[in-house]
């Protein structure tokens, strides 16, 4: 049985972008619904060009699926592109600094960066988004549930309650066109991009993603390509445009003592039957992680986005041809893709999540998936009865 992964292909003006998925349990239902819905919600936020006016992406499915559920096989899923116009695309030979157009062009030894840019845009983030928005219809069949949202846009900051619940955030963060769940800085977000736009600009920001309901215990000290935390920051750490991650007080651990950074261990019987077993903390400082291993707590990370590199005034380049001075080739863009990649950083921090379960509980079935999540929330629940290696000598 192939352990969870996915792969896309796809180029942004070709016929369609694909999503490979492998690893999933038989019998698991696909809510293709939410993963529509997941795939609309990335296609907007305030900010957004004129791309997103022509596509309405939808996972066509091409495998893997009887009848609404997992058989147990590789499942596929074809995005198809309204905009496919790859090869009569014009050749982009005056770079944009900070996109993919001069290293690809380095790397394959090309005056043409246009090949490496249709491969390297973040339409590719489309693919990602179905296979998250696929791995979450696994988790919330354990409880998991999966939220990202926008906390910055520019020098605009929301503030939420470190405590807040997940409906609040659903709820809080679909009441506005930039997905940010404090509505007054919601407002001064939208006039922070109108702003960008008047001055022919782009402008980036933070996003923030929690995961609520995981079991203790996912991920593994043991070695570390399992460390949860590293995969996540990875896996975050690789979308288009992303140049930081984040974990709980994350950056902010530098100027904290201690005492106050770590989050004290309490135990409260009534929150037993609860997946974080009745262990209970007063703050989140670790976001969920410690030795890279989920705790119980709420996985709590953000990741920053640069401004989009595509700028209607452009920027200094060189003319890859002529080797003279130029402005960068402009076709269009979006001034403000911060929304849109809340929804992709949710996708991809729950794939990492559903990996990380079936690594622990994984079966060829979701039967045999529950009765192994089962039994062990069960054993550990009867800690400290049960008796661990040592104890039994
Ligand atoms: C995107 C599609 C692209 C861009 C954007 C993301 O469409 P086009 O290049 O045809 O305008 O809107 O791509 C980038 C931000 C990028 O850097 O390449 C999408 O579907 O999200």
């Amino acid at each position: 049985m192939s352990r969870l992964d996915y792969r896309t292909a796809g180029e942004s003006h070709g016929q369609a972008l694909i999503v490979l998925i492998e690893g999933l349990p038989a019998e698991l239902k696909l809510d293709q619904v939410a993963v529509n819905e997941a795939l609309r919600r990335r296609q907007g936020g305030y900010g957004r060009g004129g791309r997103m006016e022509i596509e309405q992406d939808r996972a066509g499915i091409l495998s893997g699926i009887r009848r609404g559920r997992t058989i147990g096989a590789p499942v596929a899923v074809e995005l198809a592109n309204k905009d496919r116009r790859i090869d009569e695309a014009p050749e982009i030979n005056r770079p944009r600094p900070g996109h993919a157009d001069f290293a690809g062009a380095m790397k394959w030894l090309t005056t043409d960066c246009r090949a490496p840019l249709e491969r390297a845009s973040a339409r590719e983030t489309a693919a990602r988004v179905a296979a998250g928005a696929i791995s979450a219809c696994l988790l919330r069949e354990f409880g998991i549930e999966v939220v990202g949202y926008v906390v910055q846009i520019g020098d605009i900051t929301a503030h939420l309650p470190e405590d807040a619940a997940l409906e609040q955030l659903r709820a809080a963060r679909g009441s506005n066109e930039v997905y940010c769940p404090d509505a007054s800085a919601a407002k001064a977000m939208v006039a922070a991009i109108r702003q960008a736009k008047q001055n022919k600009d782009t402008i980036g920001g933070v996003v923030e993603v929690r995961a609520f309901g995981l079991p203790p215990g996912l991920g593994s000290c043991a070695q570390w390509s399992d460390k949860l935390d590293g995969r996540i920051m990875g896996a975050l750490g690789s979308i288009q445009a992303f140049k930081g991650v984040e974990i709980g007080l994350g950056f902010g651990c530098a100027e904290r003592p201690g005492s106050t950074v770590h989050d004290e261990i309490y135990y409260d019987a009534g929150q037993r039957e609860t997946p974080n077993l009745g262990f209970v903390r007063r703050s989140n400082n670790a976001g969920g992680l410690e030795g890279g291993m989920t705790n119980g707590m709420p996985v709590v990370v953000r990741a920053v986005m640069k401004p989009i590199s595509t700028l209607l005034r452009g920027l200094n380049t060189v003319n890859l041809k002529t080797l003279q001075p130029e402005r960068n080739d402009y076709e269009r863009s979006d001034i403000c893709a911060v929304p849109a990649a809340s929804v992709i950083a949710e996708c991809v921090v729950a794939f990492e999540l559903a990996r990380a379960f079936l690594e622990k509980f994984g079966g060829d079935t979701m039967t045999e998936v529950r009765a192994a999540y089962d039994f062990y929330m069960q054993s550990a629940r009867r800690l400290p009865q049960a008796a661990g290696p040592s104890d039994r000598a």
